[in-house]
C-alpha cells in the first residue's frame, strides 16, 4: 500500500475547523489502498504567541521532508498583524520550495445559484494560473526615515524572465489539456515596464503554442468581463496581485469564497507542493464550526491528484458535486443550515 507523507498546517480561526473535517474525507477517499500519514504542526498565530514566531527556525527544514503540505488559514487580526502572519509562515514556504504556480479552479458547481443573472455551470469554468513567488509579493522593498513626516516607502514588484516564462508556459500546457485559450492579465498601460515584460513574455512563448488562442486583458477589464461574460475565461494567467485579487471576485462568482481551492506546484517534484484553500482565516466565523469545508475538500483532492492518487481525487470532486446538486446539506454561506462537520460527514457518505 502506498504511504504519503503529509505535513498538515491547520494554521488559524477556520483553517483549525475546516482541516479536521477534510482529513476524514480524504481518509474515506483512499481507505483500503493508500495510507495518508497526517502530521500535524501545531504552527500559526498561537504559535506566534508562545514563542514570537509563526513556525520554529528550522520549520522549512522539517517541512522538506513531507511528500505535501495541507495548510487551513494564516491570519489573526488584529492580535497579529497580517503582514507579521503571512510573511512568518506562507510565504516563505512558497518561496523556500520554488512554489512556482498557485494554481485556482474557479468553477460553478451544479445547483448552487451563483449571483450572475444567467450564468450558470456551463458559464463559469476557469483556471487561473497565478504568478506565485515574485512580481508584486517578492518582498523586495523597506521603509526609511520611519516614523518622520518624510516617511518613504517602497515595494518592487519583481518580474524575472525565468520565472514569468516557467508560470506562462505552464499556463500554455494547461490550455491545451482545456478549451485551448488562455487570457494572460496585466496592467501594461500604466506598468509601463514589468507588465509591458510580461506581455513579450506572453507573445514569445505562444510560437510554441499555435492550437492555444490568447487574449491580452488589462487587469480592470478583465474584472469586468469575468462578471459580465465569465465564459469569456478558459486558463487565465496574472501576476501574484492580480491573480490573488481576481479569484476571490472567482469566488463569489461561484457563490462563496468557502468554494475555491488552489495547489502551489513546486517546481522541483522532489520538493513539497503546498495545498489549501484560497480563503482566509475568517475570523468573524471561527469557532461556531460552521464554516464551509468544500473549498480545503477540493484542495485536499487536488493534493491526492497530485500525489498520483487520481481515482480518490475524482471520487471527492463527483461526490462534492452529488452534494452541492442535492442542497440538502450546505452551510450558511450557501444558504444552508448544516455544519462543517455534517458537510464532510455527507461528503463521506457520497463517497
Ligand atoms: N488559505 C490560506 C490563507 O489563509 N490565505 C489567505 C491569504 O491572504 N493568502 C494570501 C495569498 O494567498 O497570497
Amino acid at each position: 500500500m502506498k504511504r504519503y507523507r503529509i505535513a498538515v498546517i491547520p494554521g488559524d480561526g477556520v483553517g483549525k475547523e475546516v482541516i479536521p473535517a477534510s482529513q476524514r474525507v480524504l481518509e474515506a477517499a483512499v481507505a483500503g489502498h493508500a495510507e495518508l500519514a497526517w502530521t500535524v504542526l501545531p504552527w500559526g498565530s498561537d504559535y506566534y504567541r508562545q514563542t514570537g514566531a509563526m513556525m520554529p527556525p528550522d520549520g522549512l527544514e522539517i517541512l522538506r521532508g513531507f511528500d505535501v503540505i495541507y495548510l487551513g488559514a494564516v491570519g489573526d487580526p488584529p492580535r497579529v498583524p497580517d503582514h507579521v502572519t503571512l510573511w512568518g509562515l506562507l510565504l516563505p514556504i512558497r518561496k523556500a520550495f520554488d512554489l512556482y504556480v498557485n494554481v485556482r479552479p474557479i468553477k460553478l458547481l451544479p445547483g448552487i445559484t451563483g449571483p450572475l443573472r444567467n450564468k450558470g455551470p456551463e458559464h463559469v469554468d476557469m483556471v487561473f494560473v497565478r504568478e506565485n513567488t515574485e512580481g508584486e509579493y517578492a518582498g523586495a522593498g523597506g521603509r526609511v526615515h520611519v516614523g518622520t513626516p518624510y516617511e518613504v516607502a517602497l515595494e518592487t514588484a519583481v518580474f524575472s524572465r525565468f520565472n514569468v516564462e516557467r508560470v506562462v508556459r505552464y499556463a500554455f500546457e494547461l490550455a491545451r489539456t482545456r478549451r485551448k485559450h488562455l487570457t494572460s492579465i496585466t496592467k501594461s498601460n500604466a506598468q509601463q515596464h514589468a507588465m509591458v515584460f510580461w506581455d513579450t513574455v506572453v507573445a514569445e512563448v505562444a510560437q510554441d503554442y499555435p492550437d492555444v488562442e490568447v487574449t491580452s486583458l488589462l487587469v480592470d477589464a478583465a474584472a469586468a468581463l469575468m462578471v459580465r461574460a465569465p465564459e469569456r475565461f478558459d486558463v487565465v494567467v496574472g501576476s501574484n496581485l492580480f491573480a490573488d485579487i481576481l479569484t476571490d471576485l472567482g469566488g463569489a462568482l461561484m457563490g462563496s469564497l468557502g468554494l475555491p481551492p488552489s495547489a502551489n506546484l513546486a517546481y522541483d517534484p522532489q520538493l513539497p507542493s503546498l495545498f489549501e484553500p484560497v480563503h482566509g482565516s475568517a475570523p468573524d466565523i471561527a469557532g461556531r464550526g460552521v464554516a464551509n469545508p468544500i473549498a480545503t475538500i477540493w484542495a485536499g483532492a487536488m493534493m491526492l491528484d497530485h500525489l498520483g492518487e487520481t481515482e480518490a481525487a475524482n471520487r471527492i470532486m463527483t461526490a462534492i458535486e452529488a452534494l452541492t446538486t442535492e442542497g440538502k446539506v450546505l452551510t450558511p454561506d450557501l444558504g444552508g443550515t448544516a455544519t462543517t462537520e455534517q458537510v464532510a460527514e455527507r461528503i463521506i457518505e457520497l463517497l
